[in-house]
């Protein structure tokens, strides 16, 4: 029984795809799932780096997509289909608009794939599949991920290493919040550091860990940095912007080999923040907070969303002055999208803004829905703005190399550097940047 496992790739400009000679950051998904059905044969292609074998002679074919490249994978099903194969789709998106999805698969599953994949491969071999699989898991365990399926791929120095799933946070935005509501599962200890050390044995000395909010249990994130911090690696991850507040856990985060911390600061009006319900943080100290940070030795990269209530053409324009200002060293930017499932979509749809239902446009670099103070195409005009101030080669300069530290860590400042002018590139061809 052989699956193959295809990680769709964005379409960019139409119908061009995203490619890249290197996928730096790769998702852990395909890596568990072949964990657990070791009776199969499972092979994986990221779309990203690989070429789909529309030829496969696999039994199943199992697609996962994230935000937009949702509609590539919904082509890739519908050129499966047309081949008689079976299709099964997974992963955020299907998981958000499974209805839509089943409309060019055999079956989906919704969410958590740890029960649910092995009960649909089962199912499958009985001649039973069912339309939809929806098995929420109450723990968060599973066996060791076959790391192995990506370590031959032409990735980066980092593997993924997952400590928790769901965010106690409740963003109206967001896909996270919509798919686990409030639910935060955390993986014992051991069983984190189990899967670092077999990424260490596998000869990585860096790994990208996994959670939407690290910092939200303290105590399991201090339990878990002590035990980090003895394996001797490098990480990096995402969390709230609140962590700067906390010194001991900042102090026990650097020493444990954190290098960088990506922050959701969304905007720098409150009133946008107040509007996305996330009034827990506070734009007035953000300044004091990404110091805090970034003297603790830890880099601090950005994600930011334009198109929400309180935000107006000076806003946006002005949020490039504050990442310049804070010598933010990734910053990167969306417009504030409404996807189909989360809590905004409704309320958009509720109040009669959504500008555009085509799904294909959802890709969060053009308007779909009427912002308040401004129109779509204004908007669209200046988020494409934003990036191109942000990418300018001076503020490049000045966000990586022309720092005082420079000296103390200059192959560091430099590689930040490469990576900005990579993505002003990807900004001049129209595609936004991610994670390299
Ligand atoms: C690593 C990562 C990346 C990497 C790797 C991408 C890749 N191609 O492999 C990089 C940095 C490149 C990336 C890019 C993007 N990402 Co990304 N990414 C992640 C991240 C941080 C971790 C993913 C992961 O491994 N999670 C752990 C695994 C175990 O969970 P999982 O993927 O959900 O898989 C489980 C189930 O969903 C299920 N499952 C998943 N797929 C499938 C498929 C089948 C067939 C089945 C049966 C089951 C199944 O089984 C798994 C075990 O339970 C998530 C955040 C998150 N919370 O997950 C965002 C996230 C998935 N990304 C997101 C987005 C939007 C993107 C981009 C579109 C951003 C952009 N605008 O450019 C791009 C798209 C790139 C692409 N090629 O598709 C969103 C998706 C939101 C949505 N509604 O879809 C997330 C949730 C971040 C967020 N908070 O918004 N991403």
């Amino acid at each position: 029984m052989k699956i193959y496992f295809i990680q769709s790739t964005p379409y960019y400009g139409g119908n061009k795809l995203v490619k890249k000679k290197r996928l730096y950051f790769v998702g852990l998904a395909p890596a568990i799932l072949a964990s657990l059905v070791p009776h199969c044969e499972f092979e994986v292609c990221l779309e990203t780096i690989d070429e789909v074998d529309f030829k496969t002679d696999a039994d199943i074919i199992a697609i996962s997509g994230m935000g937009h490249a949702i509609i590539r994978s919904i082509d890739i099903a519908k050129e499966f289909k047309k081949k008689g194969k079976t299709v099964v789709m997974g992963g955020y998106m299907a998981s958000l608009m499974p209805k839509e999805a089943k409309k060019y698969c055999d079956s989906v599953i919704i969410g958590d794939g740890e029960l649910s994949f092995p009960q649909m491969i089962k199912d499958y071999q009985s001649g039973n599949l069912k339309p939809f699989y929806n098995m929420p898991i109450k723990e968060l365990t599973y066996p060791l991920p076959k790391y192995e399926l990506l370590t031959k791929k032409k990735i980066g120095k980092f593997l993924p290493v997952q400590a928790g799933r769901g965010c106690p946070n409740s963003c109206s935005f967001c896909s996270v919040y919509c798919l686990y509501k409030n639910t935060y599962l955390k993986r014992d200890v051991k069983e984190v550091i189990r899967d670092i050390k077999r990424i260490k044995e596998l000869g990585y000395r860096k790994f990208l860990l996994l959670d939407d909010n690290i910092f939200s249990d303290i105590p399991y994130l201090m339990e878990l940095l002590e035990e980090i911090k003895k394996l001797k690696m490098k990480w990096i991850s995402q969390c709230s912007i609140s962590i700067a507040d906390n010194k001991e856990v900042l102090k026990a985060v650097y020493e444990s080999g954190c290098e960088g911390l990506s922050f959701g600061l969304e905007s720098i009006s409150q009133e946008s923040l107040n509007s996305m319900d996330k009034s827990w943080a506070n734009v007035k100290r953000y300044n004091e907070q990404i110091k805090k940070i970034t003297q603790a030795g830890i880099d601090v990269s950005t994600e930011m969303v334009v198109g929400s209530d309180g935000d107006t053409l000076l806003s946006i324009s002005k949020t490039a002055d504050f990442i310049v200002e804070n010598k933010i060293v990734i910053p990167r930017f969306y417009i504030l999208t409404p996807i189909p499932g989360t809590v905004f979509f409704e309320q958009m749809k509720e109040q009669n803004r959504i500008i555009n239902y085509e799904i294909y446009s959802y890709n969060g670099t053009s308007a779909v829905h009427k912002p308040l103070n401004m129109t779509g195409e204004e908007l669209t005009n200046a988020y494409w703005d934003l990036y191109k101030k942000v990418f300018t080669i001076n503020a490049i300069l000045k966000r990586t190399v022309l720092r005082k530290d420079f000296l103390k860590h200059p192959l560091k400042y430099i590689f930040y550097m490469y990576i900005n002018f990579f993505y002003r590139y990807q900004i001049n061809r129209g595609i936004t940047p991610n994670i390299i």
